[in-house]
């Protein structure tokens, strides 16, 4: 089917309100890293849904914060570029909480003409459902919401009547994305280009251009302090490997050692990593290859 109308949509709200659950609700898999300390979400997570003639494209912000880091302060500055130019803002509270001045304040910079959803998460831990009414008499105070959605992300309910309420908002547009993407992480690429950089400085010259790094998983424990991350560092030539692996695995220990400790950085918390080497030859020259590793 073709598409007809699509549009950008910006998930935002407080740290933990369960932005990230909400999105891979939506999406049907997990892709945002979900975990029960705020700011997990580093970086703006771009969702695609395409479901008949519709396409969402979903920004799934950080909360927002002081920023400690150079990568905080990224994040604070995409939290305000992700209000411009959108389609819809999906803006996340819970149940129990009353707004915040933080909240109050980007309810203010939000435009008057970009539809604004108030989504009300986690109504599962609400024992008694009528207190939601004074929850949407108090939020309603402070804009004239286009829609307000009562859901729990966590249990899957009421995120199929906001998806059709979303769809019902998209303006007329064209398919920005192929079918089958469900999301651009750009975390990922950022983590193969830590370790390609280490690689290139640690090797001898003539090797690393013949190098690709291919991130295979990333996966945040349950606990939320620990992510494991499995990468393969693709070769052309199968006398790279040992030079890559070196004496006893020394080279390939030192590029993990000070890979991590720029992934750790860069994340904000513990990662396991494990690297792999193989032999892909000639892959430069093969498109799908490419396409694969993330360099079209
Ligand atoms: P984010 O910081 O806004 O992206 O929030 P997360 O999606 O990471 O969720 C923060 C915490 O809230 C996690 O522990 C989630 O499991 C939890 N959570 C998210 N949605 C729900 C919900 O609908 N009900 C309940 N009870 N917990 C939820
Ligand atoms: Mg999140
Ligand atoms: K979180």
């Amino acid at each position: 089917m073709t598409i007809q109308h699509s549009g950008f949509v910006a998930i935002i709200g407080r740290p933990n309100v369960g932005k990230s659950t909400l999105l891979n609700a939506i999406l049907g898999e997990k892709i945002a890293i979900v975990s029960p300390k705020p700011q997990t979400t580093r970086n703006k997570i771009t969702g695609v849904y395409t479901k008949d003639d519709t396409q969402l494209i979903f920004l799934d912000t950080p909360g927002w914060h002081q920023p400690k880091t150079k990568l905080g302060n990224y994040m604070a500055k995409s939290v305000d570029n992700t209000l411009t130019d959108v389609d819809a803002v999906l803006f996340v509270i819970e149940p129990r909480e009353a707004p915040r001045p933080a909240e109050t304040e980007l309810l203010g910079k939000l435009g008057k003409q970009v539809p604004v959803l108030l989504v009300i998460n986690k109504i599962d831990i609400l024992a008694d459902k009528s207190a939601l009414m004074g929850v949407i008499a108090h939020w309603s105070k402070l804009r004239d919401f286009t829609a307000v959605v009562p859901i729990s992300a966590e249990k899957n309910d009421g995120v199929d009547a906001l998806l059709a309420e979303l769809i019902s908002l998209m303006p007329e547009g064209p398919q920005y994305y192929p079918d089958d993407m469900v999301t651009a992480e750009p975390e990922r690429l950022v983590v193969a280009e830590i370790i390609r950089e280490k690689l290139l400085t640690l090797l001898s010259a003539e090797i690393p251009h013949g190098i690709a790094v291919s991130i295979e998983r990333m996966h945040e424990r349950e606990t939320g302090s620990l992510i494991d991350i499995d990468a393969v560092i693709y070769c052309e030539r199968e006398s790279h490997t040992g030079i890559i692996v070196g004496k006893g695995g020394a080279m390939l220990k030192k590029v993990g050692i000070k890979a991590r400790a720029d992934i750790e950085s860069l994340l904000g918390c513990h990662v396991s990593l494990h690297l792999w080497v193989k032999v892909k030859e000639n892959w430069r020259n093969r498109e799908g290859i490419l396409r694969t590793l993330g360099y079209d």
